[in-house]
């Protein structure tokens, strides 16, 4: 007993429903502590899975821990892959789509989480040729991914710069058939301006660092960084990141992909020109000169070439970078969803979704970082809603007692943000259809009069207390998780305009890739384009969509410290813990159900009572009654509305582990009965 209790003590407890002091913080605190301190970085609140960024590399991750936790029960193991695991045999038993939504701020380690849940799956399911090439395919879509959107940042090192959904499809074996991914709003100024201390995407310098002596020479490239003006950051080099191996990985994981040399030659061109367009150099092309020096307008009935002024002709080129890479990128994504297709398409299939977003920022002030935030309190409120929320509101519909627990919900932020007429967004298209007279600082005029008293937007203007320290030209948004400066320069970046000559230009490529990222089909300027902002807005409605017709689970990720380093900042995981919601969760778990089933689902176990087996005619319900009666479920163990609820997960283990037991005689007896006959 007193070994055990040293041994608790120690590494504290694995799920926090069982922790004694459950509303308070600083237990919640002492725990995660003790436990990151002995690299045990993940603990439970129920089922969903709170990781701590171990930053140092742990030996949790072979194959042989793998195989421990396939087809245990949740909680038997130390908490790890069973969650993974735990989707997996929950879709095969159910039949229904789910997804785990990875969240945390920058550099808490979700991209590295979804890639081990990945592994596992692809470890753990059915293995036939056909099946491992899928297999193969899903997981060397992660380094071609993130070599071109992913880049350092003052957060991470190999911080993710674009949205992914990505969604594994099983069939009814739980063989891995295919996959899709989303992508959402890259961040694709990088392309042409990185902040002090930060790179462009990975995939620049691979190439200029890995690439081979002849694809270099027929490129025109030199082996140096500093020659490139899109690469002038001051960091080309990264202790953490090895280019040339990683150049490696990545020619690789494309033929594996089932990219052939000239998609390849014609991908890695295009990233050569995005360089030599930086630089200007090179370019023999008179075509591509006039297209980014002059500017085509319409006069009556003939088009005139208006030259543009040096400067005009530099944000004309970064325009035209961007547009080249960031449309290659969603090609690139493209492609890869091709070669994932599901090749057994008679097949029913599940999926399991997994969803890794760009972290919440507060360092940056950009307009990338505001979209970025945005959609991080987007998926916060859907948190909101599918635990918290909704999860009180069943208890009530079904009548069953239950004291309420507060929280702070963040939509108040989420309707400044996107509210119709009056939120942010709203404003800045606004502003956006006014060329010529609009500028930023309209657009921020317009804010403070529109929704200058908003408690969670902060102005120049507003009282002296909450305006310190910021200039002119900035506003201040309360985020759900924390406050962030941004300086106004939006308009630009929102209209994203991309003038028709350099559009034109395009169409000229020889360049398969370039060809089909710029059709001649598509509508000029004349048609005004949605702005990025909505676009974005658009797709997390879309998102939105798909994640909530799936059984959600989640993992929440806690950054340990801002340094990089294996240590634990009390004030900074505390911050996290709050703001993630997670004493609300632990207190909404411990006072509810962790289990529930629908009665039909929980009929599956009808052949551990001789009254509903083999064929029960009553209505589920009734048959559910039954059944629990037979099994001697304690009455404060379980409730009974639309579906049965079950309190603790031990009970429905118990009842899971004896019909195991008696499915196994079933199938002997069966076997014995044939071999009679
Ligand atoms: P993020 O995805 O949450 O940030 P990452 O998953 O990229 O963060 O993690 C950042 C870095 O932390 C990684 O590059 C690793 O060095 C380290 N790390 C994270 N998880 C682990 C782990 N389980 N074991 C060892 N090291 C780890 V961002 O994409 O910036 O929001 O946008
Ligand atoms: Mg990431």
């Amino acid at each position: 007993m007193e070994a055990s209790l040293t041994a608790r003590d120690r590494v504290g407890i694995q799920d926090f429903v069982l922790l004694d002091a459950y509303t308070s913080e600083s237990a919640f605190l002492d725990n995660l502590r003790k436990r990151f301190h002995e690299n045990l970085i993940y603990t439970y609140v129920g089922t969903l899975l709170v990781s701590v960024n171990p930053y140092k590399d742990l030996d949790i991750y072979s194959k042989k821990q793998m195989d421990t936790y396939m087809g245990v029960n949740f909680f038997e193991l130390p908490p790890h892959y069973a969650l993974a695991d735990n989707v997996f045999r929950t879709m095969l038993s159910e039949f229904n789509n789910h997804f785990i939504l990875i969240s945390g701020e920058s550099g808490a380690g979700k991209t590295e989480a979804s890639k081990k849940i990945l592994q596992f799956y692809a470890v753990s399911c059915p293995s036939t040729k056909l099946l491992n090439n899928v297999r193969d395919r899903l997981l060397l879509s992660n380094p071609v991914l993130e070599a071109f959107g992913n880049a350092k940042t003052l957060k991470n090192d190999n911080s993710s710069r674009f949205g992914k959904y990505m969604d594994i499809q099983f069939d009814h074996r739980g063989g891995a058939v295919g996959g899709h991914i989303l992508s959402y709003l890259l961040e694709k100024s990088r392309v042409v301006h990185q902040n002090h201390g930060e790179r462009n995407f990975h995939i620049f310098y691979q190439l200029v660092e890995g690439g081979e002596e002849d694809l270099l020479r027929w490129l025109g490239l030199e082996r140096n960084c500093k020659n490139y003006r899109y690469l002038q950051g001051d960091c080309a080099k990264v202790s953490s990141i090895n280019d040339k191996s990683d150049w490696k990985t990545v020619q690789k994981a494309l033929s594996v992909i089932d990219f052939s040399e000239s998609d390849t030659e014609h991908l890695f061109g295009i990233i050569a020109s995005v360089l030599h367009l930086g630089n200007l150099l090179g370019i023999p092309n008179q075509v591509l000169q006039q297209g980014l020096t002059h500017r085509k307008i319409e006069a009556k009935t003939e088009e005139v070439l208006s030259p543009f002024s040096v400067e005009h002709a530099v944000y004309a080129r970064d325009a035209l970078a961007k547009a080249i890479y960031g449309r290659t990128f969603n090609w690139l994504v493209n492609k890869i969803n091709e070669s994932l297709v599901n090749q057994q398409d008679s097949s029913r299939k599940m999926v399991v979704g997994l969803l890794d977003i760009y972290g919440f920022e507060v360092f940056s002030v950009n307009f990338e970082q505001f979209c970025i935030n945005y959609c991080n309190e987007k998926l916060q409120q859907l948190f909101i809603q599918l635990t918290l929320k909704s999860e009180q509101e069943e208890y009530e519909l079904e009548g069953i007692e239950w004291e309420p627990v507060p929280y702070f919900n963040n939509k108040i932020i989420c309707d400044l943000v996107e509210e119709k007429f009056r939120g942010i967004i709203s404003l800045l298209d606004e502003e956006c259809l006014r060329p010529g007279e609009a500028t930023d600082l309209t657009f921020l005029e317009k804010m403070e009069e529109k929704i200058g008293g908003h408690p969670h937007f902060v102005h120049k203007l507003a009282d002296k207390n909450t305006r310190k320290t910021l200039e002119r030209g900035d506003f201040r948004l309360l985020h759900y998780a924390g406050e962030v400066t941004y300086c106004v320069v939006f308009l630009d970046k929102n209209n994203d305009l991309l003038y028709r000559s350099g559009k034109e230009v395009m169409q000229h490529s020889k360049n398969a890739i370039i060809k089909h990222c710029f059709p001649s089909s598509e509508p000029d300027n004349k048609k005004r384009p949605e702005t990025v902002v909505t676009q974005f807005k658009n797709s997390l409605v879309g998102l939105t969509e798909i994640l909530t017709s799936k059984e959600p689970w989640y993992v929440r990720c806690i950054k340990p410290n801002e340094s990089k380093q294996p240590k634990f900042d009390d004030v900074l995981v505390r911050h996290q813990v709050k703001y993630l919601g997670l004493m609300e969760h632990l207190r909404v778990r411990r006072a509810g159900f962790a289990y529930r089933r629908k009665y039909e689902i929980f009929l599956q176990y009808k052949a551990l009572c001789p009254d509903t087996w083999p064929n029960w005619k009553g209505t589920p319900a009734e048959g559910v009654r039954c059944l629990i009666k037979h099994l001697g479920y304690k009455t404060d163990e379980y409730k009974l509305g639309t579906k049965i609820f079950i309190r603790h997960p031990r009970t429905l283990f118990a009842t899971e582990d004896a019909f195991q037991v008696c499915k196994h005689q079933l199938t002997r007896i069966q076997a014995k009965y044939k071999g009679y006959r």
